[in-house]
């Protein structure tokens, strides 16, 4: 027999369910199930750990950019992706875990950030290849994110979408140019699609049958397309970007299926995948070494901005008693 206790709670599944089905957005206080709210602090905290987290290997290049506007832009690319990152954590804050939880779950490696951005940037070209690719990637996945469930999310992602459109467009860019250069630029930038055309199609997580996530994600919502219709759009616009660029995709089986109008492609490496997000990636202890220092230099900051608050709040008690 069901208890009533049971009854009530399966009464809220279902409605909650009938609202998702009816393409309602959620917002933070309304009721939601346990595993809703889980699922999204855990993708959308690691969304932002990986905006953070990615500004890393871009930021090795700021000092040893090619051109003042060169330097400009990738200074107001980084900036855009730190920005991302707070406008992602306040979207999960709003699901009631705190920031410096977040932080904790990064640094005890409970939470992942994206595989991607533990592969060294060694040239220049690695900024033109970041941007088209890893941009160019990450735009796919998050324009299907604006239409998400959850209401802070989907609105995040509308406004991070307009700006990585214009980081996609930099890389491509930079990567147009090289390929106009010198034969040394353009084996430069072959190079780097060498090295970052299979990591980029990585971010979009394991093949469907292996993505135990999907099946909740796309019941609830979270997800609207799947891991492998994602990649594919991705691969299908990127191609023919390289080809008008001159860029080789570096995959002997790379073929247009005429009747589909859809590339095939290789297979994956997916125990490189599982070795990255295990932490054994080319640079994942540089990464997070990095983050710990620089989090840990900054607890004067936030001591500070925490008195500050604290006094402002006692002044405004003062005022109104
Ligand atoms: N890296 O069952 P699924 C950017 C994990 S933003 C690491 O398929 P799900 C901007 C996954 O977490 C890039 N881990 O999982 C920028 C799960 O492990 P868990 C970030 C990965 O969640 C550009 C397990 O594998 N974008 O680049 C990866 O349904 C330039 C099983 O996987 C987002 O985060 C991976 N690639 O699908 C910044 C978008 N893939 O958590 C700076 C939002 C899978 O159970 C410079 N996230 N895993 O322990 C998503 O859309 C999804 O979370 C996926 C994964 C598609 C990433």
């Amino acid at each position: 027999m069901i208890s009533e206790k049971n009854a009530g709670i399966m009464d809220l599944v279902e409605k909650f369910q009938s609202r998702i089905d009816s393409g309602e957005f959620i917002e933070p206080k309304d009721e939601m199930p346990d595993a809703y709210r889980q699922h999204l602090i855990r993708q959308i905290s690691q969304h932002a750990h990986s905006e953070v987290i990615g500004m890393q290997p871009e930021s090795n290049w700021i000092t040893r950019a090619p051109s003042l506007r060169a330097k400009q832009i990738l200074l107001a690319k980084i900036q855009d992706e730190g920005g991302h990152g707070l406008y992602l954590y306040s979207a999960a804050e709003t699901l009631g875990i705190s920031r410096e939880e977040m932080i904790s779950q990064l640094h005890s490696g409970k939470a992942k950030y994206s595989s991607i951005f533990n592969y060294p940037a060694l040239t220049w070209a690695d900024i033109g290849a970041i941007g088209w690719l890893v941009d160019g990637a990450a735009i796919v996945n998050q324009v299907s994110l604006q239409r998400t469930s959850y209401g802070p999310y989907s609105r995040a992602m509308v406004r991070i979408c307009k700006e990585e459109s214009f980081h996609q467009r930099q890389g491509y860019e930079i990567m147009a140019h090289m390929m106009a250069g010198t034969k040394d630029q353009q084996e430069m930038a072959q190079d780097a699609m060498n090295r970052w055309w299979w990591p980029s199609l990585m971010m979009f997580g394991p093949h469907d049958s292996d993505s135990p996530r999907t099946h909740n994600a796309m019941k609830w919502r979270i997800k609207r397309e799947s891991n492998d219709e994602l990649r594919q759009r991705f691969i299908d616009k990127t191609v023919q970007q390289a080809e008008v660029i001159g860029l080789k995709i570096p995959d002997n089986n790379l073929k247009l299926n005429e009747s589909t109008g859809h590339y095939s492609i290789g297979e994956i490496n997916w125990a490189e995948f599982q070795n990255v997000i295990n932490g054994n990636g080319p640079c994942n202890v540089q990464r997070m070494q990095h983050h710990v220092k620089i989090h840990e230099d900054g607890a004067w900051v936030r001591e500070a901005a925490e008195a500050y608050k604290r006094k402002r709040m006692k002044e405004q008690n003062t005022y109104s008693a």
